[in-house]
């Protein structure tokens, strides 16, 4: 039987990334963190087996800290756009493994491969921006109260920034996080989604052999496997920031272990995105970004579409449309480009699935398209699930919840007011979206009394944010910002400098002090 891995050419892919020993349990070689118990990594897409890894114990956690520890002093030594140059290497490697890596990608999480592909490209983009941002770690000069001083700020390397990622992004996010701490002069440690630890290999693979060649302690980017590492990470004091990527549960836990030590955070945790659409929206559009939102990466993007909010006199021609598109969708196998939903990560994410539609009934909400396992030939894993509509109404506490699965509630509103006020009415603040061709609501759902998110977008899903802007949000999805703009802050400490050149010592305020 052709299985799917050899159809699509996964063993070449996993020879190309460096990833051979599937049956002993996979490490990362010399950079060798990983001795402890070994898990085992299926495939979303067919059920099998794709690879064996060794996580890390203790020992193995502590080991790869003294060399993240070691490195920093070397590192951060280096001029920013040395380190630049070499995050410049690493984009010119990410671009020859693109195939390989964005196979694997889709393979193991389940994405489609154009998705695992486009995962390659943010790192790529991020690399790019990384380079420029290195000759642009810019503070601000200050004017002083006091005659013949100067006062400036400057930043400097924060220490080793702690990467712990989810399974949906298991590639791009931790470049996010990784390529912008390098520039500002950090060591990264990671631990990524034991959902997904080959795809963690694979990039640690590609990135050390770049280190190697500049003579650069391999210590820059250590990569820690298996879910004991995530709490000693927290715990850490040596650990200055700490990056997490994964639900609000999971990210208050984080949050509390790190402030407890006085560590700083970037949460990136659930979102509950919704598209305002309103009656001068252009129906067409409104249905490409809002069936991508919701069933692209099978609903597993935090910034996915989660609700759509639709104007009373447009509601059952947008409905129609919907339903006429999710009868259209393919199911099935991701690396087949002629599929648009793939499978969910685990059976676990079909359970939570199956318990939100059951969920959303008894609340009352009424079932505009029918969800449900698929079974059958090709559907062998068990982790494919029919996109679904729900009408729904706002206050629902499953409406109110993430499920990360591609459920999608709909709701009527009447006025704009009315329909801001439903968009920000949940718990999260990630992602969300007006569909209008009106100056005057665009402007509204922008202004200070709009949207409550990290992200407003006109015109465009949710989902799919680039990486030059600063991507996070408020409320439960945790505050933080990371990628694009100046989230690069977050990597470094301030530190303000007042330098007295004159021969007295003023002091500030005016206060007298004679001796
Ligand atoms: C995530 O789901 O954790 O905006 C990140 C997007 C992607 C990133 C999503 N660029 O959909």
């Amino acid at each position: 039987m052709i299985t799917i891995a050899d159809q699509f050419g996964i063993k070449e892919a996993l020879k190309q990334l460096g990833i051979e020993a599937i049956n002993e349990g996979t490490s990362t070689g010399e950079s060798n963190f990983a001795n402890g118990k070994i898990i085992e990594s299926y495939s979303p897409a067919d059920g099998a087996l794709i690879g064996k890894v060794k996580t890390s114990s203790k020992e193995d956690y502590e080991k790869a800290m003294e060399k993240a520890s070691e490195a920093f002093h070397e590192w951060r030594m280096i001029p920013a756009p040395k380190r630049g140059d070499i995050v410049r290497q690493m984009g010119d490697e990410l671009r020859k493994f693109k195939e390989p890596l964005g196979k694997l990608v889709s393979y193991e999480m389940g994405k489609s491969l154009q998705e695992g592909y486009g995962e390659v490209q943010e790192m790529i983009d991020i690399c790019d921006f990384a380079v420029g941002l290195s000759r642009q770690l810019y503070g601000l000069t200050m004017h002083s109260e006091r005659p013949l001083h100067r006062m400036y700020e400057q930043y400097h390397p924060i220490g080793t920034v702690g990467i712990i990622s989810a399974f949906n992004f298991p590639v791009a996010v931790w470049s996010w996080n990784a390529m912008i701490a390098w520039v500002c002069g950090d060591v990264a440690i990671w631990k990524p989604s034991s959902k997904v630890p080959l795809c963690g290999i694979a990039c640690q693979n590609i990135i050390k052999t770049v280190l190697k060649r500049n003579n650069v302690p391999e210590g820059v980017s250590c990569l820690v496997t298996g879910n004991e590492s995530g709490d000693l990470i927290n715990n850490d004091k040596r650990i200055s920031l700490v990056s997490f990527t994964g639900s609000t549960r999971i990210g208050r836990h984080v949050s509390k272990t790190v402030a407890e030590r006085f560590g700083n955070t970037i949460l990136e945790l659930g979102g509950n995105n919704a598209i305002i659409v309103s009656e001068h929206a252009d129906i067409s559009m409104v249905l490409v970004g809002a069936v991508f939102g919701a069933v692209g990466t099978a609903g597993q993007r935090c910034t996915s579409t989660r609700r759509l909010i639709i104007h009373e006199s447009v509601y059952d021609k947008t409905i129609s449309v919907l339903k006429n598109a999710y009868s259209q969708l393919q199911i099935g196998n991701p690396l087949d480009e002629n599929n648009h939903v793939g499978p969910l990560i685990d059976k676990g994410a079909v359970k939570d699935y199956l318990e939100a539609i059951e969920a959303a009934k008894k609340e009352g909400g009424k079932i505009i398209v029918e969800g449900g396992l698929v079974e059958g030939e090709g559907y062998e894993s068990g982790c494919y699930v029919r996109p679904c509509i729900i009408e729904a109404a706002n206050h629902f506490d499953i409406v109110q919840t993430e499920t990360f699965a591609p459920i999608l509630y709909v709701m009527k509103y009447s006025t704009i007011e009315e329909a801001i006020a439903m968009q920000n009415g949940v718990p999260q603040g990630l992602s969300s979206s007006i569909f209008t061709n009106s100056m005057r609501e665009m402007e509204l759902f922008l202004s200070q009394s709009g949207s409550d998110c990290g992200i407003a977008n006109v015109n465009i899903g949710t989902s799919g944010a680039e990486i030059g802007g600063a991507f996070g949000g408020e409320k439960e999805t945790g505050g933080g910002r990371e990628s694009g703009s100046d989230a690069w802050k977050a990597y470094m400490r301030r530190q303000t400098n007042t330098i007295n050149y004159g021969t007295q010592l003023p002091l500030a305020q005016g206060i007298k002090f004679d001796l």
